[in-house]
């Protein structure tokens, strides 16, 4: 196949810096992000989500959350209502299987494709292209959308069939509450009963629990920085899909619980900011 042609919908923290490596590895992308003052430096852009679908082969989503892929999907201005066919959208937001579902019905009935390719990893990750890119759809639109997601991300793995993708990723995002959850709790531990933060996180690192994430948050408490790389609100907006596909066990509730809880002062911090509130 020729080069495609890129649309990409979504320039948060995020996607900004993905539409970045695919305007570097040399192909025509037109962006568009609700608030302008955020496609700076991007030469293509378009006026509405309607005109980027019209405009491209392939058109990427990166948004916050299911609100936004409602709107930007059957808005006034919205993709559906460019009315044309033959187009595959890749929707990377982490969102429901269900809306995920429910947008791929939408666009076959125009005779569209659609695939969820929600992503593990935060800005660093964005930014070195190593996202871990998690696919659910046809096959025949994976391999389409293959090389270009291979641009984005170290592993592109195809999961099941539309809305896998978004389970598989709410599956592992339960699982980063935990960890974000349960290094806070064993700093907290540690510090009540008189071990200095720094040797704890020393001596976590150098075992079989040290992981990059545990490194990067361990950091950041010790830095007292809590400015977003992952905001807190997302990881509760997780937990709360998560709960709609069943998650009910005993960590599942307690996280459910504690970023809930923690959202309304801390959403706009880091997901590890979840110790100020422990
Ligand atoms: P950010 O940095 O909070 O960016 C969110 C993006 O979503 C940004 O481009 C927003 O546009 C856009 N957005 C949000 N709501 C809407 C609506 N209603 N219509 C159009 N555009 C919208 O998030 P991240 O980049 O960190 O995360 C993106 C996804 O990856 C998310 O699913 C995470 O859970 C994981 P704005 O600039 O505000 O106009």
């Amino acid at each position: 196949m020729s080069t495609p042609v890129i649309g990409w919908i979504g320039l948060g923290k995020m996607g900004h810096p993905m539409a970045q490596h695919l305007v570097n590895a040399g192909y025509p992308v037109t962006v568009y992000n609700r608030s302008k003052d955020k496609e700076t430096g991007f030469g293509n852009t378009a006026t509405s989500p309607k005109e980027t679908m019209a405009g491209a082969d392939i058109i990427f989503l990166m948004v916050s959350d299911d609100a936004a892929i409602h709107d930007l999907v059957q808005g006034p201005e919205g993709l559906l209502a460019a009315g044309v066919s033959g187009k595959l959208v890749v929707n990377m937001s982490t969102v429901s299987p269900h809306i995920s579902r429910e947008v791929a019905a939408s666009l076959h009935k125009q005779g569209n494709e659609y695939l969820d390719a929600p992503v593990s990893g935060s800005v660093k990750q964005a930014q070195d292209a190593a996202l871990v890119i998690m696919v659910g759809g046809p096959a025949a639109a994976f391999e389409q959308a293959k090389p270009v997601l291979e641009k984005i991300g170290r592993l592109v793995m195809r999961v099941g069939d539309h809305g896998a993708g978004n389970t598989a990723k709410l599956a592992i995002n339960s699982m980063l509450a935990y960890h974000a959850q349960g290094l806070a709790e064993a700093v907290l531990l540690a510090r009540n009963n008189g071990i200095a933060t720094a040797d704890l996180l020393t001596l976590i690192n150098n075992s079989a629990l040290g992981n990059p994430f545990i490194k990067i948050k361990g950091q950041a408490i010790l830095d007292n920085n809590y400015a977003p790389a992952f905001a807190l609100k997302h990881i509760a907006k997780d937990l709360r899909l998560a709960k709609h596909l069943g998650l009910a066990t005993p960590l599942g509730q307690a996280a459910f619980d504690s970023f809930q809880h923690a959202e309304a002062t801390l959403g706009e911090e880091d997901i590890i900011a979840i110790i100020k509130q422990l």
